[in-house]
């Protein structure tokens, strides 16, 4: 796993998972070194915890990191095969940082440790530890969508891509769509048998393939929502806000997330309801990622455009409908955005899950709770039917959710937040850590082969 040193709820559910039993955590270390050949391995052990962060060579970090897994698998992935970049240059060198990974691994590993593996970037990861003779359970957790079958094979090698998975015990995903696009690959592109409850055989190799909806820590993020530093963030919007009311979004500025659908979606709201005009904003958060691949340099600049445009159009003395903040911010800082916020949007095109939706829940006020309004791609609108959810390739599809959101009357609005906050508390990132770790203990069978 890369290792982004954002204390996310993520990283953290998988370090007090690791800190109960003792383990190794093992990943890049997001730096790339100059030396010709595979990076060195930075080693220390926190509170039970082995940290072995492997850098990476600039070839390994464009041809893997930047070619392969962003240029072809995360776009493939999110429905758009028409973004993919396919090179075998590319793909070469996925299989090879794969296999040096795997490598570098094989001799830290003991007897009884169990494998957990991360996302798109390791797919064959565990096909690589098991040629190399590892017979211990392997986990396999997918962080984003996992296309129909129609969509995946027309990523070359998608075939091969999908008999590597085999190698693992248990692969995870974030909803029962992907589950089932994962098995039904595997029934009809390379001739398996589902057994039922998610266990699919092909290849002589039994693997369960289930739904595990990765959570957040919601109690912990609901507390950083009224530190002092995260109040100070919502009295500024407040302040400046004056009697108006913030709509909110953040995501990293990634053509799968929507924004430009977004931003027209709330120019539709200002045309087709102008009372919002002058009283609602829109603050976009939106931290640059990937600039060096082309999609994600375009988008930034469209972005600028649209909010440009839009601005301009509607702009008064006193109010400005988009606000585009391009940076980050600390955990504490966003609890604090959310929360004065009256509506996040949340409208990808598709998402694995969405984190954001989950923390702008969490960050509420219980008593004057605000509105999510939720795209039905996001892998997050399965868990939770309480949001405003849309389709957001279309604008009045959006504007409508948001005029609705912004007209909800608070007893309905208190309801529905309820509902939500119980559940994402209920299926936080501890039962989500536990749920895979569980199975992967029951059903590990290391090398075991079916006939
Ligand atoms: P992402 O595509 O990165 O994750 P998301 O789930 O929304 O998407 O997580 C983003 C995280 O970054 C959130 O915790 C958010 O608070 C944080 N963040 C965003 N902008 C920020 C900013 N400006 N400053 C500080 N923090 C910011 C991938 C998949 C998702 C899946 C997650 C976890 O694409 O679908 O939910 O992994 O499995």
């Amino acid at each position: 796993m890369k290792d982004t040193g954002k204390a996310g709820g993520l990283a953290v559910a998988l370090v007090d998972a690791l800190r109960e039993t003792g383990g190794l955590w093992f990943g890049w270390s997001g730096d790339v070194s100059q030396e010709g050949s595979f990076g060195s391995m930075k080693l220390d052990t926190v509170r039970r915890v082995t940290m072995a962060r492997i850098d990476m060579t600039s070839a390994d970090y464009d041809e893997f990191y930047a070619g392969h897994a962003n240029r072809a698998l995360w776009p493939v992935l999110h429905y758009r095969l028409d973004l993919a970049v396919f090179d075998r240059r590319y793909e070469e060198g996925y299989r090879r940082v794969n296999e040096r990974f795997a490598a570098r691994l094989r001799p830290m590993l003991k007897p009884d440790d169990l494998i957990w593996v991360h996302d798109y970037h390791f797919f064959p990861f565990g096909a690589e530890l098991r040629s190399m003779g590892v017979e211990n359970p392997i986990a396999f957790f997918l962080h984003i969508p996992f296309p129909a079958p129609e969509i995946l094979a027309g990523l070359p090698g998608a075939e091969g891509l999908v008999r590597a998975m085999l190698a693992y015990d248990v692969v995870g995903f974030q909803t029962e769509r992907d589950a089932d696009n994962f098995r039904r690959f595997v029934v009809t592109e390379i001739g398996g048998t589902e057994m039922g409850d998610g266990a699919v055989i092909a290849g002589g190799r039994e693997v369960l393939a289930r739904a595990y909806p990765i959570g957040i820590d919601a109690e912990g993020f609901a507390r950083q929502a009224v530190t002092p530093d995260a109040r100070r963030h919502t009295a500024r919007i407040e302040r400046q806000m004056a009697g108006k009311r913030q709509i909110v979004g953040v995501d990293r500025i990634d053509y799968s997330k929507g924004l430009p659908e977004r931003f027209r979606a709330f120019e539709r709201l200002l045309e087709d309801y102008p009372e919002n005009r002058g009283t609602v904003s829109l603050m976009q958060i939106a931290p640059p990622s990937r600039s060096e691949v082309d999609a994600y340099a375009e988008i930034r600049r469209e972005l600028e455009g649209l909010s440009g445009r839009i601005n301009g159009r509607f702009a008064d003395l006193d109010w400005v409908p988009i606000r585009l903040l391009v940076r980050s911010f600390t955990r504490r800082a966003l609890a604090g955005i959310y929360r004065a916020s009256r509506a996040c949007l949340v409208t990808p095109l598709r998402d694995g899950m969405n984190l954001v939706a989950k923390e702008y829940v969490a960050a509420q006020r219980a008593e004057d709770p605000g509105v999510l309004v939720l795209s039905r791609f996001a892998g997050a609108a399965e868990r939770m039917p309480e949001a405003l959810i849309v389709n957001p390739h279309s604008p009045e599809a959006v504007a409508n959710a948001l005029q609705t959101a912004l007209a909800m009357p608070l007893d309905e609005r208190r309801q529905r937040w309820q509902e939500l906050y119980q559940r994402i508390c209920d299926e936080n990132a501890s039962v989500w850590a536990k749920a895979v770790l569980d199975d992967l203990r029951s059903h590990g069978r290391g090398q075991a082969s079916v006939s």
